[in-house]
């Protein structure tokens, strides 16, 4: 059976091709950097919008056409795990990510959901081995459902906080079967609306314990994923806990769950909070605490999480570099959280999508490798920060100086002459990089 009967598997062609189903710019077995493009971008693709997306939005019908759809929903299901990897082969993708309710039936109650949950991802075992496609992360979906309408952790109603409970649960045992390297909390309802009936302590330290009882889970049954929180600041809710990474930081310091858990930054929520994405992932890698990365973009001009394929060179270029000077991504990878847009509803536009995703984070390797080589920023803040190198700035660094030593200092250095950065030349020998 193939969803794809005339596409065959996705070759890197080099930029002369003028094959659409061909890569231009990644190679997966090309060495950069003494490593396989393939080690270094580990990329994820996303059972949600790859699957279940059906192009709908406030405004208009499901658009998408999609062969996978069957007459009962288990059946859909099935076919979905089918055609899923044979995307993922097609595309040379390694990994893949999925919610507990992308992949199975919710069924009319909770042990029907995980009974649907137990069949497809028996069949999904099956599929990882005979394709050797690993599972980056899953996650328990605990936001869609009515239920969740007041949170999942930080819900007001016990018994709502029992349900979410039961799907972490699940969501690990699921993780251990299928030999999960990280598992990942993305809180879309854990905020508040108002906080005229919010008790925002208690909510926070009620997640945390929630937290902890993952932890104390994988332990019982001797399976540890990398645990991610992925912070966005808004969007369901109105205020969202996990706004961004140092809001994240602060959270898994106070309640110490620094061993445990790591970051899972996504390019548009980074936008959302008005950050870039570089400027979140150098906040994770300051505190240690890079964990994956889901690879999308936001529109300029649009308030909200569009979810774009990756397609800009320059930012993507700004990410990698940082992920670089991490010293890679793995146990993490590079998911691709992105939907095609409602124009592009062919079943051939989820691989043409995905290629440009691949091919924009290629060039955007490459570019981020050649600035590295070179030293190019490197040399810029190492004379930026020139004037900590020696005299009073070496003893700053060092902590010989005080307050009264550094008045002495100063009263006799008082006329201090600054230099330009110079940063429009700066930006413009970047673009020599990219282009
Ligand atoms: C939504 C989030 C979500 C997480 C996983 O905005 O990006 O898809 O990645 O729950
Ligand atoms: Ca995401
Ligand atoms: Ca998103």
């Amino acid at each position: 059976m193939t969803y794809f009967p005339d596409i065959e598997k996705i070759r890197y062609e080099g930029p002369k091709t003028d094959n659409m189903f061909a890569f231009r710019h990644y190679d997966a077995e090309e060495v950069v950097l003494g490593k396989k493009m393939k080690d270094h971008l580990r990329f994820a693709i996303a059972y949600w919008h790859t699957m279940t997306q059906d192009g709908s939005d406030p405004f208009g019908a499901p658009v998408n056409k999609r062969t996978w759809i069957g007459d009962t929903e288990m059946e859909t299901a099935k076919n979905r795990v089918e055609a899923f990897f044979e995307i993922c082969e097609k595309l040379g993708a390694e990994f893949f990510c999925f919610h507990d309710v992308d992949v199975a039936p919710a069924g009319e109650t909770l042990e029907e959901f995980f009974q649907n949950l137990d069949e497809i991802t028996d069949l999904i075992k099956e599929k990882m081995e005979q394709t050797g496609i690993k599972l980056l992360w899953n996650t328990a979906n605990m936001f869609s459902h009515p239920r969740f309408n007041n949170g999942a952790a930080s819900t007001n109603n016990a018994e709502v906080y029992a349900y979410a409970a039961a799907q972490v649960k699940k969501g690990l045992d699921i993780s251990k079967k299928l030999g999960g390297e990280n598992y990942v909390f993305w809180g879309g309802r854990e905020g508040y609306e108002t906080l005229l009936n919010t008790d925002m302590k208690f909510e926070q330290d009620n997640i945390a314990r929630l937290f902890k009882m993952a932890i104390a889970y994988g332990e019982k049954i001797g399976h540890k994923p990398q645990f991610l929180l992925e912070p966005k600041p808004k969007e369901p809710s109105k205020h969202q806990y996990d706004f961004d990474a140092a809001t994240t930081m602060a959270f898994i310091q106070h309640y110490g769950l620094e061993g445990d858990f790591k970051l899972n930054l996504e390019a548009n929520h980074a936008t959302l909070a008005g950050h870039t994405f570089e400027h979140e992932i150098a906040v994770a890698r300051s505190y240690n605490a890079l964990g994956s990365l889901d690879a999308n973009q936001g529109d300029m001009l649009l308030g909200w999480d569009t979810d774009e394929f990756p397609t800009n060179v320059f930012d993507s270029t700004l990410a990698l570099y940082e992920v670089l000077e991490n010293g890679g991504i793995a146990p993490g990878g590079i998911n691709f959280d992105s939907k095609v847009r409602r124009s592009s509803f062919e079943m051939e536009d989820l691989l043409l999508a995905h290629i440009a995703g691949m091919d924009t984070y290629a060039r955007a390797l490459k570019a981020a490798a050649k600035l590295k080589e070179d030293r190019f920023l490197d040399e810029l803040k190492e004379k930026r920060y020139a004037s900590f190198q020696e005299g009073i700035g070496a003893k700053i660094v060092a902590d010989e100086e005080n307050l009264e030593t550094l008045t002495d200092y100063a009263l006799a250095h008082d006329q201090i002459e600054l230099e330009s950065s110079h940063i429009e030349y700066v930006k413009s020998r970047l673009n020599d990089y990219l282009f």
